[in-house]
């Protein structure tokens, strides 16, 4: 649930990136640092073992100042593998947005599917309303050749109505997008719950950091 503090003019938002082990959580987030306006940015810290397995989140912190409010957005990712489900959902608590990063290899296609089950169990767990969560799956590895077609992915996951993105985070491909549209839905979602613009005039563009890409 959003940190809203009115007195300080400040709100704080947690966006989650979520998928199985080695799906590109951390690529993503590692390419969101680099494009961002150096001014406004946190460094990325991250929590590794073996140089690319997360064991416990990546933190991307970023503010925006605009009017006379200040906005901080957490990025985190979780740890995929499947032992450490207890670290999982403690840093998908009080989410606000989601990103599921599914991998796009057809040999990865059980551990997606797993995965976002368990995002939907913890989901629940953890309190958030998983129906109306901000949520954007994107399909990455895009590069790679044995990979499940697209118009097998829109067919298969259309029925969740969904977000679906397409990425090659390594290159950067679709990782913008994918960040945008997160942020955007969660700037329609909490404006419904706060009122952001009729109370306060926050309005989408307000929610949308400089980007150097
Ligand atoms: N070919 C390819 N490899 C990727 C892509 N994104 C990430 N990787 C690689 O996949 C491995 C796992 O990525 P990482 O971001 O650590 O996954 P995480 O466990 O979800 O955080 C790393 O070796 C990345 O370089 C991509 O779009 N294409
Ligand atoms: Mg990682």
């Amino acid at each position: 649930m959003v940190e809203f503090r009115k007195q300080e003019k400040k709100i704080i938002v947690k966006i989650v990136y979520y998928g199985p082990a080695m799906s590109g959580k951390t690529t993503n987030l590692m390419f969101l640092h680099d494009i961002m306006n150096p001014g406004g940015r946190g460094e990325l810290m991250s929590f590794e073992t073996k140089g690319d397995r997360t064991l416990f989140f990546d933190l991307l912190p970023f503010i925006i100042k605009k009017k006379d409010f200040s906005i901080k957005i957490k990025l985190f990712t979780v740890p995929g593998q499947v032992a450490h489900d207890a670290t999982r959902k403690a840093v998908l608590s009080r989410a606000d947005g989601i990103v599921f990063i599914a991998d796009s290899q057809n040999s990865q296609t059980m551990n997606n599917f797993e995965s976002f089950t368990n995002l939907e169990k913890n989901s629940y767990r953890v309190g958030l309303d998983f129906e109306t969560m901000p949520l954007v799956v994107q399909f990455n590895k895009q590069d790679l050749s044995d990979i499940v077609g697209r118009d097998e992915v829109l067919e298969k996951w259309g029925q969740t109505r969904l977000p679906i993105t397409f990425s090659s985070a390594i290159y950067g491909d679709g990782v913008k997008e994918t960040f945008l549209t997160v942020l955007k839905r969660t700037y329609t979602h909490l404006d419904k719950l706060l009122g952001l613009k009729a109370n306060h005039s926050i309005c989408e563009e307000d929610f949308i950091p400089e980007l150097l890409e």
